[in-house]
């Protein structure tokens, strides 16, 4: 697996410590903000199809009513030698030179970061950083920073069930979403 090092991209094992004695152990995310400001045209949503974590920061990002408020930048389909890339430059605002590379963001928000280069990414135009690179914080944010914006009160994430979805998704997230790579990327049985 290829990513950063120290804020140069490497085309190689960067990420070798996910695999210990050939289990698959998933690196913590770093950029976690989970407060937005509702401001149309501020946050722009880096994802690839390619990606079920991302697919599902796109399909909240419908169901909330946000696609003119957040814009979108979809990278090709495939994880290439320089990480996830896109046909064309995208504008990301004045901070960063047209993004070709998501790498650049990431290197942008944190000039040392190592680590693997991942979608979804959540970016702030303004400010020129990822405010969130978690599709879970993502989806949640989406569910309810806009509101005021959008007139979208529908609820995703109700107080009242909130205790039975986090429990569900204890299961879902280990046996069945991250269970996958777990399988894909084992180097063991
Ligand atoms: N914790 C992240 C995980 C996202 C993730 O694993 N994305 C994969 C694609 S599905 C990725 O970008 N991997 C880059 C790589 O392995 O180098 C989230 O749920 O948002």
């Amino acid at each position: 697996m290829s990513g950063l090092v120290n804020g140069q991209w490497v085309n190689g094992d960067v990420a070798a410590e996910e695999i210990k004695n050939g289990v698959f152990q998933r690196q913590e995310t770093l950029f976690r903000q989970t407060t937005l400001i509702p401001e149309a045209g501020r946050y722009q949503l880096f994802v690839s199809y390619l990606c079920p974590w991302a697919s599902r920061t796109l399909m909240f990002r419908k169901l909330k009513g946000l696609e003119n408020i957040i814009s979108l930048s979809i990278a090709q389909p495939v994880i290439a030698d320089n990480g996830w890339e896109f046909t064309t430059p995208q504008d990301a605002g004045e901070h960063v030179a047209p993004v070709r590379y998501l790498h650049q963001l990431y290197t942008a928000s944190d000039a040392h970061y190592t680590g693997k280069v991942s979608v979804p990414v959540l970016w702030d135009r303004i400010e020129g950083r990822i405010v969130n690179n978690e599709s879970a914080d993502i989806i949640r944010l989406f569910n309810s920073q806009f509101d005021t914006l959008t007139g979208n009160h529908e609820d995703y994430y109700p107080l009242a069930l909130r205790s039975t979805i986090d429990e569900w998704n204890e299961v879902i997230y280990h046996i069945n979403n991250n269970g996958v790579y777990k399988t894909g990327f084992a180097k063991t049985q």
